[in-house]
């Protein structure tokens, strides 16, 4: 059979098909994203289940005088497929590939940015209001999953939305599922109104058996829409969007074309913001995905005809040493309570929340509130350690500024995914916490060399009494054999790990690397001692002063952007010990907006491998 997929160059010609040629072009799609990303990895179940939504979205609206936003913007690749990138697709998430979120640079489709979540209602109500006070008539839709939803933003935009009223139309994708299964009220809410089908099905049949009684039939029918209101209110679902100024539609079969097509047509007509909730199913139509759709969520290369991964690598992650860690330091004190921001699994904690269900909180896609939640509980005696991403925490700035360190609040914080980050492109990068952490008050800033260091880092932390964030890279461990007991690290304490005449300070996971760098500089005639940092904040500015005092030239180096970083904190320790006259140079990050690529690819583009590296202190010498 000749594919349909081939034909599709824009949404243009989605919207010729009829719904049986819309059922086959979905079923070409879901193979090729199930192929693509057996080999590329990544958002696997969140794609399949959007499928047909996404077409029936391009089928009835006009894309891209319409809008739609996507919110995280990683269920986009059904939309990216026929928005003229199908060809590229074999290079999702590959080097100067397609990114696998919406981009605004890659086509005019993708109206705005995405890869944090929860954003996308209050970026359709800013987009609304535009077009209506410049008097243009187009759609605004923003497409939002019931994980999104919990997010604090979204639901800051509600309140606005129901306020200001505006044609705006939001599309719900309830599938039960933020990453890992979805917590909350809110969730609680929205399953509530999917059992609301049984009510919509049950009032039908009713009304048919009611029609088929001679002379009463009609009139009970008619008391029946009488009642309906006063018993919509006590039973019927949709209530509280109502409430709040948005029109309720649902709950939609989420993979039927014609019921689809018939409420997003329904949702075009009605002048004001209106809700369409559309029920999926995560993994849709690829067994492994569907029925475990968490693994898949963001799945890494794997084989599929068992699901099972490719990787050869046995060796553990760092976030699982870490969940086991906690786990292992909570066995020995009941005080210790785990949070993450609807990230169990991803931060290794889910074993912890299997083992002390009372004492492991999933607060849902809610960084700001999870850091004052964890304040509230300090304050009251436990000790909470935070799990969140680094480029996640950004989100609680201010609540670490405000909460935690103006009130010297001792919360760990454990920080994954520091550093570069594979394939998910720029929204994803680790790469500003240590500038953002580093200025806040009280705030201990740390990262480990590896992962023996990060079991004594997480045991530190929790001994310092103060705020204390600890960083570590996403991917397999160094590979080095933990100690069998814990031991407390000297608060700003370094280690020396070989000996040379200048100085190479490296943090966290440059640090063996650095190792190399300096063995291979050797062989040139260039002496550099590696200290292990391990505090980016406190310093062991006695060590680093040695060196100052001795007259050495001093490399700092750091997987980070270097603007106000690590290296910038020594920068700052040197100018106040008045060493203007060192030689001096930061090696990390640029300021820039990263590509897409594996972390070698970018290390390597921004000369933080080990060639780069070498090449970097070479050329200062010379
Ligand atoms: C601020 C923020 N925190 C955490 C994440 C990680 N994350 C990516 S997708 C996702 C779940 C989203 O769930 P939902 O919106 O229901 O979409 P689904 O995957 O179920 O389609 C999470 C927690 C994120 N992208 N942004």
């Amino acid at each position: 059979m000749p594919k349909l997929l081939d034909q599709i160059q824009s949404p243009q010609d989605v919207k010729k098909l009829s719904i049986k040629e819309l059922v086959q072009l979905s079923q070409e799609i879901r193979s090729l994203i199930i192929h693509t990303v057996s080999k590329t990895g990544g958002h696997l179940s969140p794609n399949l289940g959007v499928v047909e939504m996404t077409l029936a979205l391009h089928f009835v609206f006009d894309s891209p005088r319409d809008r739609i936003i996507w919110d995280v913007g990683h269920q986009c690749y059904t939309h990216k497929i026929i928005t003229g990138r199908k060809d590229r697709f074999a290079k999702l998430r590959q080097f100067e590939g397609l990114c696998g979120f919406p981009v605004r640079e890659e086509s005019e489709h993708d109206v705005y940015n995405t890869g944090h979540a929860s954003t996308a209602l209050s970026a359709a109500l800013g987009m609304a209001i535009a077009r209506d006070r410049k008097g243009e008539d187009h759609h605004v839709l923003a497409v939002v999953g019931d994980g999104g939803l919990t997010g604090g933003v979204a639901l800051e935009a509600l309140n606005q939305i129901g306020h200001q009223r505006d044609r705006l139309i939001i599309v719900l994708n309830y599938n039960e599922m933020s990453i890992s299964p979805n917590v909350g009220a809110w969730s609680r809410y929205l399953t509530y109104l999917v059992s609301g089908q049984h009510y919509l099905r049950m009032k039908d049949h009713a009304k048919t058996f009611l029609k088929a009684i001679p002379v009463v039939g009609w009139p009970l029918i008619k008391i029946g829409r009488a009642l309906e209101e006063s018993i919509k209110k006590t039973f019927f679902p949709g209530l509280l969007f109502e409430e709040l100024g948005i029109r309720y539609i649902g709950p939609v079969q989420g993979h039927s074309f014609p019921s689809l097509i018939e409420v997003f047509e329904e949702a075009k007509g009605y002048d004001g913001p209106v809700l369409i909730l559309c029920v999926t199913k995560k993994g849709r139509g690829y067994l492994p995905a569907q029925n475990k759709p968490a693994s898949f969520h963001s799945a890494s290369p794997f084989d599929i005809k068992t699901g099972g991964s490719k990787s050869q690598d046995k060796r553990p992650s760092y976030s699982s040493v870490f969940g086991e860690t906690v786990m292992e330091l909570a066995q020995k004190d009941d005080k210790i309570v785990a949070l993450s921001a609807a990230m169990p699994e991803g931060t290794g904690l889910d074993a912890f929340s299997r083992r002390f269900p009372e004492r492991f909180f999933d607060v849902g896609i809610a960084e700001q509130h999870a850091v004052d939640f964890a304040t509230g509980m300090a304050l009251e005696g436990f000790k909470p350690i935070v799990a969140i991403y680094s480029t996640f925490l950004q989100r609680a700035y201010d609540q670490l500024y405000h909460d935690v360190c103006l009130m010297d609040v001792p919360i760990v914080f454990a920080l994954d995914r520091a550093g570069i980050v594979p394939a998910d492109g720029p929204t994803h990068q680790g790469i500003n916490d240590i500038v953002y952490l580093r200025h806040l008050p009280n705030m201990i800033v740390m990262a480990p060399k590896d992962e023996n260091e990060l079991r004594h880092m997480l045991r530190s932390a929790l001994d310092y009494s103060h705020p204390a964030a600890r960083r570590f890279p996403k991917g397999k461990v160094y590979g080095v054999t933990p100690d069998t007991s814990f031991k407390t690290i000297p608060l700003g304490e370094s280690e020396l790990l070989k000996e040379g005449q200048d100085l190479l300070l490296a943090y966290g996971n440059l640090v063996y690397p650095c190792l190399d760098v300096a063995q291979e500089l050797e062989k040139d005639g260039i002496s550099l001692a590696v200290i292990n940092a391990r505090f980016a904040k406190p310093l062991d500015e006695e060590k680093i002063l040695s060196y100052a005092q001795a007259g050495r030239t001093i490399f700092t180096a750091e997987e980070g952007v270097i603007d106000g970083g690590f290296g910038s904190g020594v920068r700052e320790l040197l100018d106040r010990e008045g060493r203007f006259d060192l030689r001096f140079k930061r090696l990390g990050l640029p300021v820039e907006i990263y590509p897409v690529g594996s972390v070698d690819q970018i290390k390597a583009r921004f000369k933080l491998d080990t060639p780069g590296l070498i090449d970097q202190i070479k050329s200062f010498y010379t």
